[in-house]
């Protein structure tokens, strides 16, 4: 098939059997803008600790450094909208809420890149050429592309909205040496709203259109590797693994549909886990649980630290006793936010005579460092009731410390 026409119009018919419902062709080039504000967001800071988003950056904000032959992009979306209100689980204290776009019984990166593959063979053996598949993990800007490639449009949020499936969209790229007829971008279509910028319980949005990762609860929950800032834990609430609240509160998602591909079909048992069994999984059990699932991508000690901030947010006493325990695990990450945990479960005068008793004899210096932060801790031999009141006061997603709900 040689007509460029003929060819995408077959392309897009071919990657719509294989579950993609968005579809889009751009150049390889990135706007002025996304260059300039990829750079702003690494020289700020804002990646956190996400050291590879820094590296070969070079390649990221220019397709052309990253694949010189590279003549087209074909951008593909699948929706994975849910077919219930994912923000409903934060009304349920002792339940953890898992974002959406982790319940899938698969992990979304290997569907997309096996059906991206299957299109490469295709394109391949229909029209020839060379080209390479990417989703999410390789240096490639998705979002700015699936917009330049008319797929929608980066919504306050940052993330590519689309007129006929909101916020829900996986994005996957397809770059081919052929020349292919290219889309128009899609047009700007956010307004006056701020709905996203507003939801954030975290203030993640310096700005609209910019993010701050260090403050999202996505990146917090699932990308960040040491404790969670104090600052930011009472806000998490119950939120274990990543977080849907900008996205769920777009209103342009009232035009979107459930997905409709049973490899992405969401497992209800992950809909509104109970902290408590969470709580007690241990590096087999969590394996055995999330295998097939993106919550893999954590481990057991990240995945446990979320669940025990939010057992801490819960307010439920009656998990004291399941957090005590985690006192000794083999993690300095878990023994930390159990002390986190505790310092909010317990009575005060319970957790300051703990602290004493097992802060001198703790090995870590961030674990100790969490008893200390609540109770400056008198040395042995002083009496509880000298001790002062609590130095830290965490402000919650309704701006009140969780520790006020036990007065
Ligand atoms: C790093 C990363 C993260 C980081 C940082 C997120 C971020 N916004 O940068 C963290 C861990 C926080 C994260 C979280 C999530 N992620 Co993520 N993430 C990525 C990744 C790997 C790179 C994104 C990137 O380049 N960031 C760097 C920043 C600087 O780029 P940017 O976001 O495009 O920022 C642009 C705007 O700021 C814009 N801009 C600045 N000023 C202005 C002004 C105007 C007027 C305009 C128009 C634009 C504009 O310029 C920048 C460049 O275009 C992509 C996959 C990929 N390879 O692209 C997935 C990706 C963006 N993530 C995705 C998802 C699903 C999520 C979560 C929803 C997961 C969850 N439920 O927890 C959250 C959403 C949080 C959010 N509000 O962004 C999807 C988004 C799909 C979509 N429809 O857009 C992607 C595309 C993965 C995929 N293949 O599907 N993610
Ligand atoms: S994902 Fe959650 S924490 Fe991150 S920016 Fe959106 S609302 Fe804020
Ligand atoms: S919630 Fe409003 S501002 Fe945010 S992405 Fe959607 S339309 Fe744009």
């Amino acid at each position: 098939m040689t007509d460029p026409p003929a060819l995408k119009a077959a392309l897009r018919q071919f990657a719509r059997e294989q579950g993609f419902d968005a579809f889009g062709v751009t150049r390889p080039q990135t706007t002025e803008l996304a260059r300039r504000r990829f750079s702003e967001f690494i020289a700020g800071g804002e990646h956190g600790d996400m050291d590879w988003l820094a590296a070969h950056a070079d390649r990221r904000i220019d397709p052309n450094v990253l694949w010189p032959d590279a003549r087209s992009v074909i951008m593909l979306g699948m929706n994975y909208g849910p077919d219930w209100d994912p923000l409903a689980v934060h009304g349920q204290r002792d339940r953890g809420a898992i974002s959406v776009y982790a319940h899938c019984d698969s992990d979304y990166h290997d569907v997309i890149k096996k059906r991206l593959k299957v299109i490469a063979r295709w394109l391949i053996a229909t029209a020839g050429g060379d080209l390479k598949v990417f989703v999410d993990t390789a240096p490639v800007m998705e979002k700015p592309l699936s917009q330049a490639a008319g797929l929608g449009w980066q919504g306050k949020h940052t993330n590519l909205v689309s007129r006929d499936f909101g916020s829900w969209l996986f994005l996957g790229a397809i770059f081919t040496t052929l020349d292919l007829p290219v889309d128009d971008a899609g047009p700007q279509s956010c307004g006056s709203c701020r709905a996203c910028l507003d939801a954030c319980p975290t203030n993640a949005f310096p700005s609209p259109f910019t993010l701050d990762a260090r403050k999202c609860i996505s990146y917090l929950t699932i990308e960040h590797k040491g404790p969670i800032p104090r600052d930011l834990r009472a806000r998490m609430g119950n939120r274990i693994y990543g977080c849907d609240d900008c996205l769920a509160v777009c209103p342009w998602n009232k035009f979107a549909q459930a997905g409709r591909d049973a490899k992405l079909a969401a497992r209800a048992q992950l809909r509104a886990p109970s902290l408590q069994d969470l709580v007690r999984l241990d590096d087999a059990a969590f394996r055995a649980l999330f295998a097939k699932t993106a919550v893999k991508r954590t481990g057991r000690d990240r995945f446990v630290r979320n669940v025990l901030i939010a057992i801490g947010n819960s307010g439920e006493a009656a998990l004291a006793a399941e957090v005590e325990r985690l006192l000794d695990d083999a993690s300095p990450l878990v023994r930390g936010a159990a002390v986190w945990a505790l310092g909010i479960l317990l009575p005060r005068a319970q957790f300051a005579a703990l602290a004493i008793a097992r802060r001198d004899s703790e090995t870590d210096a961030d674990v100790r460092q969490e008893w200390t932060a609540f109770f400056d801790v008198p040395p042995h031999g002083s009496t509880v009731e000298s001790t002062p009141e609590p130095s830290v006061g965490a402000d919650g997603s309704t701006g009140r410390d969780p520790r006020e709900r036990r007065a």
